[in-house]
């Protein structure tokens, strides 16, 4: 199969240095010149979990010299902020048979995904790891968490090819990978984690261990209840419990992680506060759902995000 991976930040790279090693024809589609030539002069540098470092040779091309081609696989791997830039160069690259499967946080891509004309077979994929991309060619692997992907927006029949391909990753690299038949749940549930880990991590420049400090646990507690309440009104039932146990294992197990907002934060780039915190603001206000806390953090978030942006120009 010919495959890309569109978006090369941290999890770009992560994956980049995973399919490499599949047998597969891996193309990474950069969305700068330099980091083109980096990742084709150095390989993709990465740091494993258990410490090793290996140097990957991939094939990289800037995504304005990707004109013509056509993969059967595209992992896109750009922020949400980036993802309506991106549409008009996935609709050229692909055939109506391309999966794409789209790896952002947050929500709001569904809106995206409607703009490709005749690409039915799209989904979502929802990670729970850490990697933190240290240069354009290097990245560290931060920690483990859980894999789904599913259909997204719309229902799909069985998918022979998709189901081929995670099961060549779970041979390949023994980590778990679900089919979620209810993605767009799995969404919120995702939603709730980075609405409660990453803008309190970005504000405070600590890493997400420290979270677990009883001063951040109450006032995630508080995130997550708002988060909760939108996203039962929406038709999405969780427990509080149950998505406070999920935000501490990702903090367990992702401890040692800078979150994305943070990494956005200090390179001095637009975070995606918008389409995290900020989704349950805006959805909050279509079923009558206060937000307070989570619109406290969202005007916060955009305080630090100007200082840090103009520290940059
Ligand atoms: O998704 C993440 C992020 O940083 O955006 C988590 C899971 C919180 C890992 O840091």
């Amino acid at each position: 199969m010919k495959i890309a991976i569109i978006g090369c930040g941290s999890l770009g790279l992560l994956w980049g240095a995973r399919l490499a090693q599949t047998g597969h024809e891996l193309t990474l589609i950069t969305r700068t010149q330099e980091q083109q030539q980096s990742i084709n002069d150095q390989g993709i540098q990465i740091e494993w979990l258990d410490g090793k470092a290996q140097t990957i040779p991939v094939c990289a091309k800037w995504v304005q010299d990707c004109f013509p081609s056509s993969f059967d696989f595209i992992l896109v791997t750009v922020k949400q902020v980036h993802l309506a830039e991106v549409i008009p160069v996935l609709q050229q690259i692909t055939h109506p048979a391309t999966r794409l499967l789209f790896w952002q946080n947050g929500l709001g891509h569904e809106k995206q995904i409607a703009r490709l004309k005749n690409r039915p077979w799209t989904y979502a994929a929802i990670t729970t790891e850490g990697a933190r991309k240290i240069s354009d060619h290097r990245v560290k692997h931060t920690g483990t968490g859980e894999i789904a992907i599913g259909a997204f927006p719309d229902f799909l029949p069985t998918d022979p090819i998709l189901e081929k391909w995670i099961a060549e990753l779970i041979d390949r690299f023994g980590f778990q990978i679900n089919l979620d038949g209810q993605i767009a749940k799995k969404m919120w549930e995702k939603l709730a984690i980075n609405c409660a880990i990453n803008p309190l991590t970005a504000l405070e420049q600590i890493r997400n261990g420290e979270l677990l400090k009883p001063t951040y646990t109450w006032i995630m507690k508080q995130i997550c209840a708002e988060v909760v309440a939108v996203a039962n009104r929406k038709g999405f039932s969780f427990e509080l419990s149950n998505i406070l146990y999920k935000v501490t294992s990702v903090c367990q197990q992702t401890a040692q992680n800078i979150s994305s907002m943070l990494q956005d934060m200090q390179k001095g780039v637009q975070t995606e506060i918008d389409y995290l915190n900020g989704a349950v603001v805006k959805y909050g206000k279509e079923e009558k759902v206060p937000t307070p806390i989570n619109e406290k953090l969202v005007k916060q978030v955009h305080q630090k995000e100007e200082q840090q942006m103009s520290k940059k120009r």
